[in-house]
């Protein structure tokens, strides 16, 4: 699938540092960066109610590490999914009488838009459900084949008891594990499973449904969890160095995706390695937003409370005061959003842009000896500090709070280093 063009990222002085990760599984702060590869999936979105401002929190957080990182010197490998058939889509398009490939083909091309919009830097490879239908059969076949899978009639499960290690994400005890997994898109009652909790990995053709050729699988179409796990496989490799999302993916999705991991070749289809039998993890560290709220629930498709980033732009709320309003949170929160978010935001935009080195000036960008620069750090440390609090787990408040006493320097001696770095590690352009 096309993603979207990649905005310019100013190249900075000297190197950033590597960020220090929350775990989510180990909780734990890692570094997951192997022979200096960061190999980032991040799970799309569900092509249906994009974009709202709590799938953009979660897209600027994974866009913060990317950036970080880039600046760390790290190789980004970066891959997306879509979750372009699923049920939900399906129930949407039915309950609006809208064909199920034009619902979802309209709101990729607005997220896309919205992502753009934000200058959130686009995947490497972004991948739809519908375009990765091979590799999907394979992924599934094999699980069979090794034994981590059965079918029930016509469908496919994944038989979780073949993987000692299943939990190791969640920890999560039993009965939280049924209640989430019900909530969370699950089938504990399907007549036939070894286990309530055993995830689907393929569904088999139902009249009336879409559906594709499943070769020995016969036609159908694949479950969630083994989606984004077979993607990952095939177009990182394993291990993964992160794995994100929102807090709400934790469990089943990401306890159910790693689960299957452990039986899937480590280098995609084409690997005869899978890690199931060494201490290797498929992952080796998995990052978790917060949940954005508003009106005082979790912002969320199913409650209709939703704030559309095409909406907010449309009524002319600028972009980048979107983007600093979620940079003020710090990613593993969870937070609720009101409009003053917005105008604070807006209101340090304006302060921020006053140092631009005025454009008809030549030679004023780099300016040594601004109003202010014989008082306070130089740009350089300034620079230093926003760095630091990045590679502290991306702590994007105490970075935007580095470049607010950058700013009331003026910029210190090199405002257009300030420029560039708000661009560079924000993706905020200041000059425009
Ligand atoms: N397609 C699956 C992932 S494979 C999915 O969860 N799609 S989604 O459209 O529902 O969500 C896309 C991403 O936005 C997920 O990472 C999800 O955790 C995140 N997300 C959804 N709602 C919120 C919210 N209110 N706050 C923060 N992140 C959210
Ligand atoms: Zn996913």
């Amino acid at each position: 699938m096309q993603s979207w063009t990649s905005p310019a990222i100013p190249a900075l002085p000297g190197r950033g540092h590597r960020p220090r990760l929350h775990d989510t599984a180990s909780g734990e702060r890692v570094d997951p960066v192997t022979g200096g590869v960061g190999a980032l999936y991040v799970c799309g979105i569900t092509p249906y109610d994009s974009t709202h401002l709590g799938h953009a929190f979660t897209y600027l957080a994974f866009d913060t590490l990317n950036r970080v990182w880039r600046d760390a010197g790290v190789d980004v490998r970066y891959v997306q999914n879509i979750t372009d058939i699923d049920d939900p889509l399906l129930e949407r398009a039915e309950a609006t009488g809208v064909d199920w490939r034009d619902l979802a083909s309209d709101q990729i091309d607005l997220f896309r838009s919205d992502m753009s919009t934000l200058r959130v830097l686009p995947p490497d490879h972004y991948i739809g459900v519908v375009e990765a239908m091979d590799l999907l059969v394979t992924a599934v076949e094999t699980m069979l084949a090794a034994g981590a899978a059965y079918r029930v009639e016509q469908d496919v499960y994944a038989d979780l008891s073949a993987d000692e290690r299943f939990g190791s994400l969640s920890h999560l005890d039993p009965e939280a594990m049924a209640t989430l997994f019900a909530e969370r898109g699950g089938d504990p009652d399907r007549p036939g499973k070894r286990d309530p909790l055993d995830p689907l990995l393929w569904r088999g053709q139902r009249p009336g449904e879409p559906h594709w050729d499943g070769h020995g699988l016969g036609p159908g179409r694949p479950g969630w969890h083994i989606e984004c796990g077979a993607i990952a496989a095939e177009y990182l490799g394993l291990p993964v160095s992160v794995q994100g999302g929102g807090q709400d993916l934790i469990f089943p999705h990401h306890d159910m995706g790693t689960s299957h991991l452990r039986f899937l070749p480590a280098s995609g289809t084409h690997g005869d390695q899978s890690t199931q039998g060494t201490s290797q993890e498929p992952i080796r560290c998995f990052v978790h937003t917060g949940l954005v709220a508003y009106q005082g629930h979790k912002m969320s498709k199913s409650l209709g409370n939703l704030v559309f980033i095409s909406r907010l732009v449309a009524q002319g709320v600028d972009p980048r005061a979107i983007r600093l309003a979620l940079l003020d949170h710090t990613y593993r929160d969870s937070w609720e959003f009101a409009h003053a978010h917005l105008e604070t935001a807006g209101a340090r935009l304006a302060r921020w842009r006053r140092v631009v080195p005025d454009r008809d000036e030549p030679g004023a960008a780099n300016a040594s000896g601004g109003p202010s620069s014989s008082q306070g750090p130089n740009a350089v440390t300034h620079l230093e500090r926003v760095r630091a609090a990045l590679a502290d787990d991306l702590d994007t408040p105490a970075a935007l709070a580095a470049v607010d006493a950058w700013a009331s320097q003026g910029g210190a001696d090199n405002p257009a280093l300030l420029v560039d770095a708000v661009d560079a590690l924000l993706g905020v352009d200041l000059r425009s």
